[in-house]
């Protein structure tokens, strides 16, 4: 069984999308972000980095073991049930390109933008400029690469599809205000969102965990 500390985000979702496409048992433990509890000591034990998603694999290899960052424990997924990663060739490293891509980018700069344009009382024009541009210019490269494949890696789809999914449809809903003007011209990427949101288990995912 697999115990997974998570919260309503994108990055908890990647998790819990690639337990429902995977088929894989698990438990919820919904990490309450809000409420601080990242701080708690128990979850410090297996996230040091206090943030969620982490699990908990009580039957990893040579016994429980615990992970956090959503890019490693989606790659340990794909490992222990050979799907949504391919085992060798360029897809497995366009796959793992995409995947490093969103968290080194993607992610990092809508998350910033969310604070800067949404969330902060202070509405610096500097910092809304700048994470603007660059969240605009990163929708650009994913909507040119969906222009030339179905899925990121290519024609199947993988854990880097999962890994951007939910932040992409963050982008044309909480951000859709800040990219405005930015989203109406990316027809793939939009087609894409819908063809991963039509799918069932992207639709379980999403709902977890259930607050
Ligand atoms: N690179 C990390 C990012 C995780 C992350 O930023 N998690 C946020 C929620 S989406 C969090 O737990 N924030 C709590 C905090 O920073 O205290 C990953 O991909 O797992």
């Amino acid at each position: 069984m697999i115990q997974l500390h998570t919260w309503s985000t994108p990055n908890g979702r990647k998790v819990s999308i690639a337990l429902e496409e995977l088929g894989l048992p698990y438990t919820v433990h919904p990490v309450n972000i809000g409420k601080d509890e990242q701080f708690a000591a128990d979850f410090l034990r297996i996230a040091p980095n206090n943030k969620i998603p982490a699990i908990v694999d009580e039957d990893g290899p040579g016994g429980p073991l615990s992970l956090f960052e959503s890019g490693a424990i989606l790659t340990y997924l794909a490992e222990k049930t050979g799907r949504l990663l391919a085992a060798s060739g360029p897809e497995r490293y366009k796959a793992l390109e995409w995947l490093h891509w969103q968290i080194g980018g993607l992610g990092p700069m809508l998350g910033q933008l969310g604070f800067f344009a949404v969330r902060s009382a202070d509405k610096s024009p500097l910092a809304i400029d700048r994470f603007t541009a660059e969240a605009a210019r990163l929708l650009g490269v994913m909507d040119k690469r969906l222009n030339e494949v179905p899925y990121l890696a290519g024609a199947e789809y993988t854990i880097a599809d999962i890994s951007c999914y939910a932040w992409t449809l963050a982008a044309t809903t909480f951000l859709k205000d800040a990219l405005a003007g930015h989203l109406d011209d990316k027809a793939s990427l939009r087609a894409w969102l819908d063809r991963v949101g039509e799918r069932p288990a992207v639709q379980r995912g999403m709902a977890v965990p259930k607050t």
